[in-house]
């Protein structure tokens, strides 16, 4: 299945685009509190931070030079990796969400697949696929592969045989599960896409809501990585919402410590993708 490294690769995603700062007071939407909760969330564990910007009025923000900007932010105050969403809001535009690797960042997130997203759809044909892998290639940029759904394993392989290996030839994909539409967040679910996916590729696993603990205890059992954070989970436990994106963290650092494969350090993390290590 891959992944069999000693250490745990925690990625957080701490902002999404879909919950409103109404709803959820503790979700970054300004690059203050972005970088704020970069900093917290590397002190408790994370390697990597997976990015969606908001504009004034909390909309999913695909700007370039605020993408830009934050990019440089968040290498200049921390030393984690910065992975720059390419699946936006189920609103963007392919070409706003193409133009997102012109900010730069070290990897970005290609999504294997259509899927439906609760009452919406979220597109990713497979033209739009092959052009984001082909680009990050060209633009040296590791890509993480987003899987929502067993059959988006297969278009995986299926982008692989036809186009290539990303650069640096590392494979790494992240299992979305539990959105009301694609695949549901359980251990067989985990099993199933697990040996789905290429030989080699490793991956990480995020559940959505409820799904959190079980997925990520079942990830760690089969030798996967963790991704934790607002954007995929709001309550810490039934009836107790979570106080920050860093509690997350801390709690799948805890998670990776039981388990014996304590998290990786930034610098770790980067060799583990296969990424020079950074000259500061
Ligand atoms: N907001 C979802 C529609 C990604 O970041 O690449 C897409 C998403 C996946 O969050
Ligand atoms: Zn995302």
């Amino acid at each position: 299945m891959g992944g069999d490294t000693a250490g745990t690769l925690i990625t957080v995603a701490p902002t999404g685009a879909e919950l409103t700062k109404a709803d959820v007071p503790a979700l970054p939407t300004t690059l203050d509190e972005l970088v704020a909760t970069a900093k917290a969330c590397r002190a408790a564990g994370a390697g990597m931070i997976h990015v969606h910007l908001r504009d004034e009025q909390d909309r999913s923000c695909l700007d370039p030079i605020r993408l830009r900007d934050a990019v440089d932010a968040l290498h200049a105050e921390t030393d984690l990796l910065v992975q720059l969403s390419t699946g936006g809001g189920v609103g963007d535009s392919f070409a706003d969400r193409i133009a997102v690797l012109d900010a730069a960042p070290d990897s970005c997130s290609i999504t294997c697949g259509t899927v439906n997203f609760g009452d919406e759809v979220f597109l990713n044909p497979w033209a739009l696929i092959t052009l984001l892998h082909a680009e990050c290639r060209e633009r040296g940029i590791v890509p993480e592969y987003e899987l929502f759904d067993l059959g988006h394993a297969a278009t995986l392989a299926r982008l692989l045989d036809a186009h290539g290996a990303p650069v640096h030839g590392r494979v790494h994909a992240d299992l979305v599960m539990g959105v009301p539409g694609g695949m549901p967040g359980t251990t067989a679910a985990v099993v199933a896409v697990a040996a789905a996916l290429p030989a080699g590729a490793t991956w990480s696993a995020t559940g959505v809501g409820r799904s959190a603990l079980p997925v990520a205890l079942a990830a760690l059992s089969a030798g996967g990585h963790l991704r934790v954070g607002l954007e995929d989970t709001v309550s810490y436990a039934k009836g107790r919402p979570v106080r920050d994106n860093a509690e997350l963290v801390e709690r799948a650092a805890a998670l990776a410590d039981l388990a014996q494969r304590p998290a990786l350090s930034p610098a770790a993390a980067r060799a583990f993708l296969g990424l020079e290590p950074t000259s500061v």
